[in-house]
């Protein structure tokens, strides 16, 4: 059960962060208004929500869920794999240090929270664009003792892991075709989202509902499927910042 979240509203520069979508610049208005959708669903769904302010200077920093990974146990901050985002981890710390102990993740080790999926006590670990071995692996070292598994994947294509993949419920994965492969990944129980609709495979459970992408016509018919509440949010301007539901919160 969640009961918090973190949100950071977005800066009047949103529109210079990093993006490799090539869907053109997000309207500021309407990224805000967004934002604050997304947000007011998360309080719908009884979640209690700090709204950090902006950051100035720092056109990503409302993607916060890159910079910070929190366990019931244990709070980590990031070292995020780009490195216009370094300092957006020093902004988060003192907010999740009022929650739980932090560990931090070190030089020569970068991981974004966006490549870090945890399913019960599998925590899948997406190698790629933005995290490599040594952030992994020290992830893995600060949660073996409580119990964790690390698992390495790699990340071929896309920005983050959960771009392509998301848990759904308490174990079922939504998934991109080429996740879908993965062995890693194989023994729970999937949804594969055909590849023209691969921006849906980002969805998020909050205590049994499902945030999904506005637009994603099949991808809803299967998440319906699930017999769970289902929220359908439009995503248009955060998804031209390569942004996707997760990534807007930390929840716990
Ligand atoms: C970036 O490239 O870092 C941001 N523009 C988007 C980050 C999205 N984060 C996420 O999906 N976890």
């Amino acid at each position: 059960m969640f009961t918090h979240a973190i949100v950071r509203t977005p800066g009047p520069d949103a529109g210079d962060g990093l993006t490799a979508a090539n869907l053109g610049r997000p309207d500021l208005p309407a990224l805000l208004r967004q934002h604050a959708a997304y947000a007011a669903t998360l309080e719908e769904l009884g979640l209690q929500v700090e709204r950090l302010d902006a950051l100035p200077g720092h056109p990503d920093g409302y993607f916060v869920e890159d910079v910070a990974l929190m366990f019931p146990e244990l709070a980590v901050v990031t070292r995020p794999g780009a490195a216009a985002r370094l300092a957006e981890a020093d902004a988060i710390a003192p907010t999740v240090a009022r929650t739980r102990a932090v560990h931090r993740l070190l030089s020569p080790g970068t991981l974004d929270g966006g490549d870090v999926l945890v399913v019960g006590r599998a925590v899948f670990v997406g190698l790629g664009a933005r995290t490599n071995r040594d952030g992994a692996a020290q992830l893995a070292a600060i949660l073996a003792p409580h119990g964790y598994r690390v698992v390495t994947i790699p990340v071929p294509a896309g920005l983050h892991l959960k771009s392509g993949v998301t848990c759904v419920g308490e174990d079922a994965l939504v998934l991109t075709e080429a996740f879908a492969a993965r062995p890693e990944l194989a023994g729970y129980r999937r949804l594969v989202v055909p590849d023209e609709e691969a921006y849906a495979a980002n969805v998020l459970s909050i205590n049994g509902t499902v945030l999904m992408p506005k637009g994603f016509l099949r991808a809803q018919a299967m998440l319906e499927g699930l017999g769970l509440p289902l929220r359908v949010l439009d995503q248009s301007e955060v998804r031209k910042m390569d942004g996707a539901l997760t990534c807007m919160s930390l929840r716990f």
